[in-house]
């Protein structure tokens, strides 16, 4: 019954390979720089929209609109089955509202990692150039090591305070910080909406995205026989960060929050990656369509590290988006080629 509900609505909309075909996701280095530039002004632009989220008062711009939703529903959209769906319907709203509200004519781009853990700050994407994200933030006097654990640190980068050239040197993160452990507590403070004005900061790591976010590990998270261990390869199990959670942590403690991270731009090139990655791995299954098991595999709740109680989360169960958009059916974002969406990958 659900199955046939889903079929009937993803038939709705038309998907033709012809406007899939124009509706192509590349990775940074692949625009052209007139591409990159229509990007960046797009964001910009999204920066400067007034907030439509009067109720949170950190939140000063559309832009922030889209890091508040995913502050307030943290707790439940990640390292669980969630995860991957809600975060693919996200990106998505944030591309259509950056063409919708800000004129951007091209697809929201992505972040291939392994063409760059060896260097960051030579990536076209965080040269600090007019055509990148802006660069690395200004070097700290006394950087820490960042903790992952007891007993468990990894090396500081080359920056960690405000980004210092580049398109967003000038951009306030409104929202935050927030201390890492409190997702591991399963805490959401009650002072989450407060303004707080501060820098976009940045510390480029080559040590960890050397560590974490090269071909190897692409390669073999793309080898997962099933999702349970495509989830485990992307985040990582115990102090070891995965490749969703290496892109985090070589950026430093901006995108190390995992509540106020799409404060910086970067976010949705970092996870515009993981839905790239997910689309081929479900590309990798036998059959076509939803023949091929892995195109509506869930694993997991909907809550963070799926306690007991939590529930299982289905193609059937409905997720939400804030005002960012409608409420849809997790059934409803498996597949980048139905439903609302009609895109692809290069
Ligand atoms: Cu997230």
């Amino acid at each position: 019954m659900i199955a046939m509900l889903l079929q009937a609505s993803l038939c709705l909309a038309s998907c033709t390979p012809e406007k899939r075909a124009k509706n192509t996701r590349k990775e940074w280095s692949a625009l052209t720089k007139p591409e990159r530039l229509d990007y960046i002004s797009s964001v910009l632009c999204l920066q400067r929209l007034p907030s439509l989220l009067p109720s949170v008062p950190g939140s000063k711009s559309r832009f922030d609109d889209f890091a508040a939703t995913h502050i307030n529903l943290t707790l439940s959209i990640h390292l669980d089955g969630l995860f991957l769906p809600w975060h693919r319907n996200f990106v998505w709203l944030y591309e259509k509202a950056l063409r919708e509200e800000c004129g951007f004519t091209g697809s929201q781009p992505y972040w291939n990692w392994p063409l760059w853990a060896s260097n960051l700050s030579d990536s076209p994407l965080f040269d600090g150039s007019d055509t990148s994200l802006s660069g690395d933030g200004a070097s700290l006097a006394d950087p820490q090591n960042y903790t992952l654990g007891p007993g468990a640190t990894l090396p500081h980068g080359t920056g960690g305070g405000c980004v210092l050239d580049g398109p967003f040197v000038n951009h306030t993160m409104n929202l935050g910080p927030f201390e890492y452990a409190l997702a591991f507590e399963g805490i959401l403070p009650s002072n989450w909406s407060a303004y707080n004005p501060h820098c976009l900061i940045r510390d480029l790591n080559n040590y960890i995205s050397t560590r974490y976010q090269n071909q190897t590990a692409v390669d073999n998270l793309l080898d997962s026989g099933d999702i349970v261990e495509f989830q485990e390869r992307l985040n990582g199990v115990g102090t070891n960060l995965g490749v969703h959670g290496g892109g985090h942590f070589a950026l430093g403690l901006g995108l190390q929050d995992f509540f106020a991270s799409p404060l910086d731009p970067a976010f949705y090139l970092h996870h515009g990656a993981i839905d790239w990655v997910w689309w081929l791995w479900q590309n990798g299954g036998n059959g076509t369509g939803e023949e091929n098991e892995r195109v509506l595999a869930l694993n997991g709740t909907d809550r963070i590290f799926n306690p007991p109680g939590s529930d299982e989360v289905t193609l059937s169960m409905v997720a939400n988006w804030g005002i960012l958009g409608a409420e849809k059916m997790v059934g409803e974002v498996m597949r980048v080629d139905a439903g609302e969406f009609c895109y692809g990958y290069e």
